[in-house]
Formats: C-alpha cells, structure tokens, sequence
C-alpha cells in the first residue's frame, strides 16, 4: 500500500522540507505519557527562577495582542507537516510582562503532566516564537497540547511544549526530559541536531 500517511512534497514544498523528514498527511499526536486535561479556570502558568516570580492566569494571556501564525512542524521522528495555521500569542509580548535577571541565558520549559524541555534564550526569544490557543481555527484540542502550547518553528517540535505552565529562567544550561534521554541540546532541524551522539 502506498501514500496512506505520507505524501511525496511538490518541487515547491521540497525545499521546505530539512534533510531525513516526509510529509505527513496528517497531524499525529506525538505524546511522551498521559493527556493533562486542564481547564482553562483551573490554569496557571509560572514564571521562576532568575525571573521575579510570578502567576498569570488565562484570562491575562488572553489580554495580551493575539496574532495567526503559519509555521512549519518538524517531529524529530522524521515527519513534518506544513503550513499549520495557529492562533496565539507571541513570547516576545509575553515577555514584556516579566522581569528576567540579566544573567538568564537558558530557559527549561515546564509543563502539566511534569514534562520538561531546555531552550536558550537566544532560541526562546524570537519574533516567530508563539503560545498557541488554536490550530487551524479552533480551540487548540488537548491532545495537540491545549489549552495552551509553545511553538518554536525553527527548532525539532519536541521543544514545543504542549500544556506548557512554566517557564524556569537558568544561567546555565539543564537538560530537559528527552534531552536527558539522548536527544540533541538544541535540535535544530536543517542540521539535523537529532541526538546529542
Ligand atoms: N508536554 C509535552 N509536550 C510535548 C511532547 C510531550 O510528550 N509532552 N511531545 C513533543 C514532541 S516529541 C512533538 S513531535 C510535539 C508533537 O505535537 P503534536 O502531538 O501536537 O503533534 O510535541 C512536543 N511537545
Ligand atoms: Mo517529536
């Protein structure tokens, strides 16, 4: 059988797609572990660590400026899918709620369910980087991460931490869940950071 889940990209599309990865048809759920299923009264994200700490609850993510984003998805097990429509928030107006010590130079991503992931800030902070509420205009489904997950475009999907509630500001890097499994520090798809051997 052939072209069940994936599909030969077009000459336009081929340049798009990083080196060892297929377009999928679909839009898998890639889950290390159970679905949190948290409410949106109920949830809570934080900020620690070489930040003041702080709380902010969903309706003070709401409030900040809400944009669409089409990014391209790259699952380090070797699917990608393009042009995924996203509705969301950017991490740079999220950041400017926060105060972050100067010396913050990583972040450890931290969300329900106890999943972990490392990002420089260098990576975290940039203009294309997003929380996301809804894919492909609707509510963002708790499988692919709602009510609310980051979006890094540039980097492998496993830092785009779904059920994200924490973000942990460090001087020195720590590595998060599967990065400590042997996945690569950064994972930066067109050079195919996979594993860190
Ligand atoms: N909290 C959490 N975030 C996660 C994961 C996870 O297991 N738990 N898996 C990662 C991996 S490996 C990928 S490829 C993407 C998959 O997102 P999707 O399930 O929406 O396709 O989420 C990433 N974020
Ligand atoms: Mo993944």
């Amino acid at each position: 059988m052939v072209g069940k889940f994936f599909r030969k990209p077009t000459n336009q599309e081929g340049e798009r797609v990083p080196p060892g990865q297929h377009l999928t048809k679909g839009f898998p759920v890639l889950t290390y572990g159970a679905t949190p299923e948290i409410s949106t009264d109920e949830w809570e994200f934080r900020v620690w660590g070489l930040a003041k700490p702080a709380t902010f609850t969903w309706s003070d993510f709401l409030a900040l400026p809400q944009h669409e984003f089409t990014a391209d998805f790259h699952c380090v097990t070797r699917w990608s899918k393009l042009d995924v429509k996203w509705t969301g928030i950017k991490v740079t107006d999220f950041i400017k709620l926060i105060e972050v010590d100067a010396k913050a130079d990583h972040v450890m991503e931290h969300c329900y369910g106890g999943y972990t992931t490392n990002i420089s800030m260098k990576d975290f902070v940039r203009e294309e980087n997003f929380f996301a509420f809804q894919v492909f205009g609707e509510p963002l489904p708790a499988e692919h991460g709602g009510p609310l997950r980051l979006v890094v475009p540039h980097l492998y999907a496993w830092k785009s931490a779904k059920w994200i509630n924490g973000l942990e500001f460090l001087e020195r890097e720590e590595l998060g869940f599967w990065e400590r499994n042997g996945y690569h520090r950064r994972g930066e798809p067109w050079a195919e950071e996979r594993y860190s051997y």
